[in-house]
């Protein structure tokens, strides 16, 4: 049906990335460093980029807490002699009722159990969708997809451009697309004929001004300059002077890892006041950094996630473990260079039409 039809309770499973260095990285995360084996090294090419794929067997110990994930399954599936049994007791005993178990974990969970991880969704979150929807009792392969987007649509909302702010900020590390976004957002509210104002912020990087003095030249914005510190002034004038409905701030790349860039950050919000204020990360970002950049802006009230150059990954798993590990609402995603047209809103249906996209190729 799908790319891999693999066995869950076989040991012999695949890992795909695009270097061996991510893939070591993926397992050493996931099963630590003496708990595998790579018994296969492959390569194909997908599109323009190179893949590898490692086939490779788990050793003893993590055999064990595998089984006892699927033993917790098992329990939420009515399987009385499974969930009277405990621990080591289970993990003998479940060798016993094996091809009772097998059934139970019929090869179409297995195939759903493989596709999301191959997607990236972090175990502990299939493990959530699995258990969730299999209090629905799916069947076939297609049930159960619907049965587990239907979870992770009534989890996660949708982004609905209310517009209800006067000011919105972008804020992000270097190089996201938090310029090319904000200019793609304001396109949006333009085009509902409203009266636009974008100040920058970045007087650092080279070209910064010239970059969005083009676009407010093409796309017919009016632009104002500002320092940080001064920022009170432009607004100001697009509020009173000019009677703007809406102010975009840009503010120039922040490096997550600098401890004074919340400071700073908070001083700007107090000053400024955003009714939206959105932290821009890019899906071709490591994971690890996002979950990084995001705790670097703990305390700092953070609106919602933009995610741009979704473009560029075949991994939408990222997303939904971002979602559920620190529950803030997605508003954009941006699928591209070409301003103002590759970006849409976030809706939990595209998100799980996407999620599956890969499986077909
Ligand atoms: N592939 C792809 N590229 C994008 C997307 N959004 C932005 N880019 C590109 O990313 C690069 C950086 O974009 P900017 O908008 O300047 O990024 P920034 O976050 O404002 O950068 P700094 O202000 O320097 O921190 C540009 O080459 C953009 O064309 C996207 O959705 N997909
Ligand atoms: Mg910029």
């Amino acid at each position: 049906m799908g790319k891999f039809s693999p066995d869950n309770m076989s040991q012999i499973r695949k890992e795909i990335g695009f270097s061996p260095e991510e893939i070591y990285r993926k397992l050493d995360e996931e099963y630590g460093s003496s708990s595998y084996r790579v018994l296969n090294k492959g390569k194909k090419r997908k599109w323009f980029r190179k893949q590898y794929i490692f086939e490779f067997e788990l050793i003893q110990d993590q055999k064990k807490k595998d089984r006892k994930t699927i033993i917790d399954i098992l329990k939420e599936s009515k399987n009385e002699r499974v969930s009277s049994l405990k621990n080591e007791e289970t993990l003998t005993k479940i060798e016993q009722i094996k091809p009772e178990t097998e059934k139970v974990l019929s090869s179409e969970f297995s195939e759903v159990w493989d596709y999301l991880k191959e997607q990236e969704v972090d175990s502990k979150w299939i493990e959530h969708l699995l258990e969730t929807a299999q209090k629905e009792n799916p069947k076939t392969f297609e049930e159960w997809k619907q049965k587990v987007n239907g979870v992770i649509e009534q989890e996660m909302t949708d982004w609905a451009e209310k517009n209800d702010y006067q000011i919105l900020t972008l804020f992000g590390p270097t190089g996201v697309g938090k310029t090319t976004t904000l200019i793609k957002i304001m396109n949006r509210l333009q085009k509902g004929a409203k009266k636009i104002g974008v100040i920058t912020t970045d007087n650092f990087r080279v070209g910064a001004y010239e970059q969005m003095k083009n676009y407010s030249e093409k796309l017919d914005f009016p632009l104002i300059q500002s320092n940080i510190d001064e920022l009170k002034i432009p607004v100001n004038v697009f509020k009173h002077q000019k009677g703007m409905d809406y102010i975009l701030i840009d503010t120039y790349g922040r490096n997550p890892k600098d401890t004074e860039m919340k400071e700073e950050i908070e001083m700007y919000l107090k000053t400024v006041n955003p009714e939206s204020v959105s932290l821009v990360l890019a899906a071709n970002q490591k994971y690890k950094d996002m979950v990084k950049t995001i705790r670097a802006y703990d305390g700092v009230s953070i609106d919602h996630l933009i995610i741009t150059k979704m473009d560029e990954t075949d991994s939408y798993g990222f997303i939904y473990n971002l979602y559920k590990e620190f529950n803030i609402p997605i508003s954009y995603l941006t699928y591209g260079q070409k301003v103002p047209d590759d970006i849409e809103l976030f809706t939990a249906k595209n998100y799980t039409k996407k999620l599956w996209e890969a499986f077909s190729n």
